[in-house]
């Protein structure tokens, strides 16, 4: 429920959705951790308190000030309850508490909730397209905060949950919930992989069914469930040549959407739908026609028998392996474009696959030494300034019949704003040199 008082920690997408929708409606105070420092966030910040004169606005330095033992605090997930401000909070007697939280008490309809390491957008999207005629509509870490999809009063939600969020809430009510997988990834966020594992199965512990990949245990839920157990059971599961939906098969040749991983959400995503009442036709329907996302395992050109896929949206280790993997013809055939800021991860995880489907890796980035020390003995590797320039590197080294790959296992935020923008970079630049 709305609470009396609240502050809203953070001033991006989600802070910006928080005051949208909390003003007028309660005692509100508003800060970012950020603001102080240098770069635009000042600016932006003062442009928000003309826009809500009734908001208080207030120094990071001045928030703990404002709370009392009825405050909620609505903490941005990007910002780790270990920082000196939400630390602070958890000492007041105030509570945190996030936009998915309220949301999910708010919403009035079905919730399906979709979590994981890698694939969350593409199984949230797909999952959504099962449930489009039922009026169901997708939000949260997908890029669309969920307080502003309350006005649409739709049937039903559908919505992808970051550990990020899972951290700042009381466990969800969901209709049905899954984990999509579990890999190493933001160990500068989460103090330990455990506790990252253990923030993501919080999605199970109040949902009606769990729908779970047998062969990872981590996906599990703890507790006993109605579940949907994929590749337990033979009316749903993954062969070599099929993915089988309420019993029936479809040959993974028929699926747009490629790689191991990938077969697998879509088997995940029909079972959320059919849970929730779809049709296996219909479902089989969207299976097969449904074409994903750009950034992720995107075609964009084949250029003199190379071609050049951009899977910019690979920010961890776990993703990039599994992009090698699904692109490898069985000799090393892959030029591999990766770096960026690599969140503290462990590189060596990729050796195995470098050695075995790569025949060189050019690195670029704040953390690009970090990893050619991790992966140097694996293949060939060469040091890069730039997305640009290390394109131009790869069009040298790979042959006819090779893949460039820009699959980057880091994140983007050292030399671009997202990995929309590295991802649209690397287009612009392999259309250039195709023109
Ligand atoms: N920050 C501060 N102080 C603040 C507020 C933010 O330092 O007071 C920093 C954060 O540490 C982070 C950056 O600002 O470095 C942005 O964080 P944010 O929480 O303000 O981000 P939002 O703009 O609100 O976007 C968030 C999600 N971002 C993150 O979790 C980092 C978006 O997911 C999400 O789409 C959006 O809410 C709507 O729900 C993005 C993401 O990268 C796509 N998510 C991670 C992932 O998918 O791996 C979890």
């Amino acid at each position: 429920m709305i609470p009396d008082r609240a502050l809203v920690v953070g001033i991006g997408a989600t802070g910006g959705s928080c005051t949208r929708f909390l003003h007028g409606r309660t005692e509100l105070f508003v800060t970012d951790t950020r603001v102080g420092q240098s770069g635009p966030i000042t600016n932006q910040f003062e442009d928000l308190r003309r826009v809500y004169a009734d908001a208080e606005f207030v120094k990071p330095e001045d928030a703990t000030k404002v709370l009392d033992s009825n405050t909620v605090v609505f903490a941005s997930p990007g910002i780790p309850l270990h920082d000196p401000v939400l630390n602070a909070v958890q000492t007041s007697g105030a509570r945190i508490s996030c936009d998915v939280e309220l949301f999910c008490d708010l919403a009035d309809a079905p919730l399906i909730g979709v979590t994981g390491t890698n694939g969350k957008t593409t199984t949230t999207e797909l999952i959504t397209q099962m449930l489009r005629s039922k009026g169901f509509v997708s939000g949260g870490n997908i890029g669309k905060p969920v307080l502003d999809l309350l006005e649409s009063r739709s049937a039903g939600y559908v919505l992808e949950i970051s550990s990020f969020q899972l951290e700042k809430m009381k466990p969800p009510h969901l209709f049905g919930a899954t984990i999509l997988n579990i890999t190493e990834d933001h160990l500068d966020h989460h103090r330990s992989f455990d506790e990252y594992a253990r923030t993501k199965t919080r999605i199970y512990e109040q949902c009606d069914v769990a729908v779970y990949n047998t062969s990872d245990p981590s996906t599990k839920p703890k507790t006993k469930k109605s579940e949907i157990p994929i590749n337990g059971t033979k009316d749903w599961c993954v062969d070599d040549h099929e993915i089988v939906i309420a019993g029936k098969s479809v040959p993974r040749e028929s699926l747009q959407l490629k790689g191991a991983q990938n077969h697998l959400n879509v088997v995940i995503a029909a079972a959320l739908a059919y849970a929730s009442g779809v049709q296996v036709e219909e479902l089989v329907e969207t299976a097969t026609t449904y074409e994903g996302l750009p950034h992720r395992m995107q075609l964009v050109a084949e250029v003199e028998g190379v071609r050049y896929v951009n899977d910019s949206k690979a920010t961890n280790v776990a993703a990039t392996r599994a992009a090698l993997e699904s692109l490898s013809n069985g000799i090393p055939n892959i030029v591999l474009l990766a770096g960026g800021e690599g969140k503290g991860a462990n590189f060596e995880a990729l050796s195995d696959p470098l050695r075995h489907h790569a025949k060189a890796v050019i690195l670029f980035g704040r953390d690009a030494s970090r990893i050619a020390t991790a992966v140097g003995d694996a293949t060939k590797y060469v040091l890069s300034d730039s997305l640009e320039a290390a394109v131009m590197e790869a069009r040298e080294l790979a042959k006819r019949g090779d893949v460039v790959l820009l699959s980057p296992a880091c994140a983007s935020f050292d030399m671009f704003s997202d990995y929309i923008e590295r991802g649209n970079q690397f287009i612009s630049t392999v259309r250039a040199m195709a023109s």
